[in-house]
């Protein structure tokens, strides 16, 4: 039997009472319920410090899951940084909310405890990426943004391609501007959005900048370049839109509600997408299984069943053309 219509009217409101609470965990909201991303404590691009090239004098701390972190990845391994900064991946914690070193690190379990000992402020998120001196633990830098231009300026092996040349740099630069507001935040901006117009402005926002970075990898395309800001290899703009799509149809259309198109109905980004996971060193940095698990797992307010869906396969998103 039906419970009666006031049971269930209670419910609802006591549930939406204790979800708009829950999602206050995940972020801050401005009044109209738009998700607002939390100033980084490290903001700043840091300097290149004189001790640069040493090996393993620097360790970049990332977790699997994590967009931001995964832009720097992709920048380290694309520059062959091996040599000089050690990677070290963090696992989530989702019962704490945390992320926990797989052993200890500089004599810390948790990377709250890296972030206690630094002159953070307090209650400042101990977020990845971060980019840490070994032997002291001093943070230099923890914003994405600011750590892929450092990591991109880090002395390479000869050889390593400069993902932010002159002559594009401008180019680079708008795209990478656009891209963060409206697309890397803009899914979170979708997905914590705690009403239906703040949902309805971020997934707008985002599919109508999708649009038109799908009309200028065609017209990339067309001159003969196959990048976002253009030559002959992908540039910091690609780097950084990258972690996002490849997440799209796994995680943040089925968890977000980035779901107004398909992204097959965008050919060039599909093209685009395989293009980018089929450059060296970039598969092993995604692992779509700890994506699954981490977001459908972790994001209670969102998925509070905690059931991690099957699909869809990685390697059927990266190797098969879109279907016509
Ligand atoms: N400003 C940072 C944001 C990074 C960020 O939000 N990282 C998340 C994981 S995707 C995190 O580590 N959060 C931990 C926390 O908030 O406690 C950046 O872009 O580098």
């Amino acid at each position: 039997m039906l419970p009666p219509p006031v049971l269930v009217r209670t419910a609802r409101g006591l549930w939406h009472w204790q979800w708009r609470r829950l999602m206050s965990g995940l972020g801050p909201a401005d009044p109209a319920g738009r998700y607002r991303r939390p100033e980084a404590a490290f903001a700043t691009l840091p300097e290149l410090p004189a001790d640069a090239d040493q090996p393993g004098a620097h360790v970049l701390i990332v977790g699997r899951s994590c967009p931001w972190a995964h832009r720097a990845w992709l920048v380290w391994s694309l520059r062959r940084l091996a040599g000089s900064i050690d990677l070290l991946v963090v696992e989530p914690d989702p019962a704490a909310g945390r992320w926990r070193f797989p052993e200890p690190f500089e004599g810390c379990t948790m990377l709250t405890d890296l972030y206690g000992r630094s002159d953070a402020p307090p209650g400042t998120r101990a977020s990845v990426p971060v980019l840490v001196s070994r032997g002291t633990g001093r943070i230099l830098g923890n914003e994405s943004a600011r750590l892929i231009e450092l990591l991109n300026r880090w002395p390479a092996p000869a050889g390593s391609p400069d993902l932010d040349p002159p002559e594009r740099a401008e180019a680079c630069a708008a795209w990478r501007q656009r891209l963060q507001g409206a697309v890397n935040d803009g899914v979170y901006r979708c997905g914590f959005a705690r009403h239906q117009a703040a949902y309805d402005e971020a997934v707008a926002d985002l599919f109508t900048t999708l649009e038109a970075a799908e009309e200028e990898l065609e017209r990339q395309e067309r001159l003969g370049s196959g990048w976002l800001s253009g030559g002959e290899g992908p540039g910091l703009a690609d780097l950084v839109l990258f972690p996002t799509l490849i997440r799209l149809e796994m995680v943040y259309a089925p968890l977000f509600g980035c779901s107004r198109r398909p992204l097959w109905q965008l050919p060039a980004l599909w093209r685009w997408r395989a293009r980018v996971f089929g450059l060296e060193g970039v598969a092993a940095t995604c692992d779509a299984g700890a994506w699954r698990r981490d977001y459908f797992g972790a994001l209670f307010p969102l998925h509070p069943s905690g059931i991690v869906p099957a699909g869809p396969d990685l390697a059927t998103l990266v190797t098969s053309p879109p279907p016509r």
